[in-house]
């Protein structure tokens, strides 16, 4: 087998890992000695060991000679695990192929040169667009600091994210649907404006097996979520923050008693600062968030510049009337204004269309 081969092994590993390594990237590695895979590994969950020493641990021979694929740079710093050249190093693996270098301050390219000061042979690249591609958010989120952020809707060929009487269930079809729950255990959190849970009153978890649920987070500036919405309700199933301006105690206290968290933001132009509100998930270990806003709240978001990807789901469907548009607020006034995303990548779901696009910043 080519070192190609061997890296689409590793890569796979890797994506077991989804939904349960952030804000920690997803990692896989493989042990090849004599052309035998003799071990391999992946980053489980955040926290824990890395794939390297995963794949180390579980060899079935001695990895002395042999060579590890892996599909990020190996880490040469302490963590909350020690550092993997270590490890590497003293197993007396000799060569070590590379898919992605790491953009960690705390890594970036030193994990390869102190490999090859110690004379292991490294080769780096190999199927580097696809690694890259698995570790999209955690790029972001270590060169950043902020959340990587999808704003994400689903809508008819005429445009409408619902009827004109405000109905939008459901728009897509099932196989759509269930994709969008996989980005639900894949991203930190889903983000909604306060104007959709008083219409739709929504759960916004993921209803996957063995899948986690995101942060729920409502963007309420001026605290009007109904005690009665699912959202305050059901915490004991997974985590709700209310981001308000309001600072009134005793308004906080029955969503705090329900076991909501309440984050206390300026305001901007008469709604909660959604920077200083991407600031502060990133000190919160959110390294993704998912914007499942109503057209208002898109519309800020766009403004604000934290939106990095388009989500746009179609259905084959015309609603005509008055219905919502997926990006509404005040709007421009000529089309060299427009914000502009990169040639959208397509993909199908039955009949549905899902367009993805980056935003991209002038
Ligand atoms: C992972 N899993 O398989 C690899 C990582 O705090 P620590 O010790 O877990 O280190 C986290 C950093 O280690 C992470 O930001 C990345 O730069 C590097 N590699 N991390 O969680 C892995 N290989
Ligand atoms: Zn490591």
């Amino acid at each position: 087998m080519t070192d190609t081969e061997y890296m689409r092994i590793a890569l796979q590993l890797a994506k077991k890992g989804c939904g349960f390594t952030s804000p920690n990237p997803m990692v896989g590695a493989v042990i090849v000695k004599d052309g035998e895979i003799i071990g391999q590994g992946y980053h489980q969950k955040y926290g824990e060991l890395h794939a390297e020493r995963n794949a180390l641990a579980n060899c079935k021979t001695s990895p002395a000679g042999a060579a590890m694929y892996v599909t990020l740079e190996p880490c040469c710093h302490s963590g909350m695990t020690p550092p993997c050249t270590d490890a590497i190093l003293e197993s007396g693996i000799r060569r070590v192929v590379i898919g992605s270098c790491d953009p960690n301050p705390l890594v970036g390219g030193k994990g390869i040169e102190l490999l090859r000061s110690c004379g292991i042979e490294v080769t780096k690249g190999v199927l580097k667009d696809e690694c890259d591609a698995l570790n999209q958010i955690f790029f972001h989120y270590i060169q950043n600091g902020t959340p990587y952020v999808i704003m994400k809707y689903a809508m008819t060929l005429d445009g409408k994210i619902a009827t004109r009487t405000g109905k939008s269930q459901w728009i897509t079809g099932e196989a759509a649907r269930r994709r969008v729950h996989e980005d639900r255990h894949r991203y930190s959190a889903i983000m909604a404006g306060v104007g959709t849970v008083l219409a739709d009153d929504p759960l916004l978890t993921c209803r996957l097996e063995n899948s986690r649920n995101p942060l729920r987070i409502v963007c309420d500036t001026h605290l009007k979520t109904p005690l009665n919405a699912k959202l305050v309700t059901t915490t004991g199933i997974a985590a709700t923050l209310l981001a308000t301006a309001n600072t009134d105690q005793e308004k906080h206290r029955p969503y705090l008693e329900a076991g909501c968290d309440i984050l206390v933001l300026p305001q901007k132009e008469g709604h909660i600062d959604l920077n200083c509100l991407m600031t502060a998930l990133g000190e919160r270990n959110i390294d993704s968030v998912i914007l499942e806003g109503g057209g208002m709240l898109n519309w800020s978001a766009l403004q604000c510049g934290i939106v990095n990807k388009v989500q746009t789901y179609i259905a084959p469907k015309l609603f005509g009337g008055c219905g919502k548009t997926p990006v509404m607020g005040f709007g421009i006034d000529s089309p060299d204004q427009a914000f502009h995303l990169s040639k959208p990548a397509i993909s199908w779901f039955e009949e549905d269309i899902l367009l993805e696009s980056e935003v991209i910043r002038c």
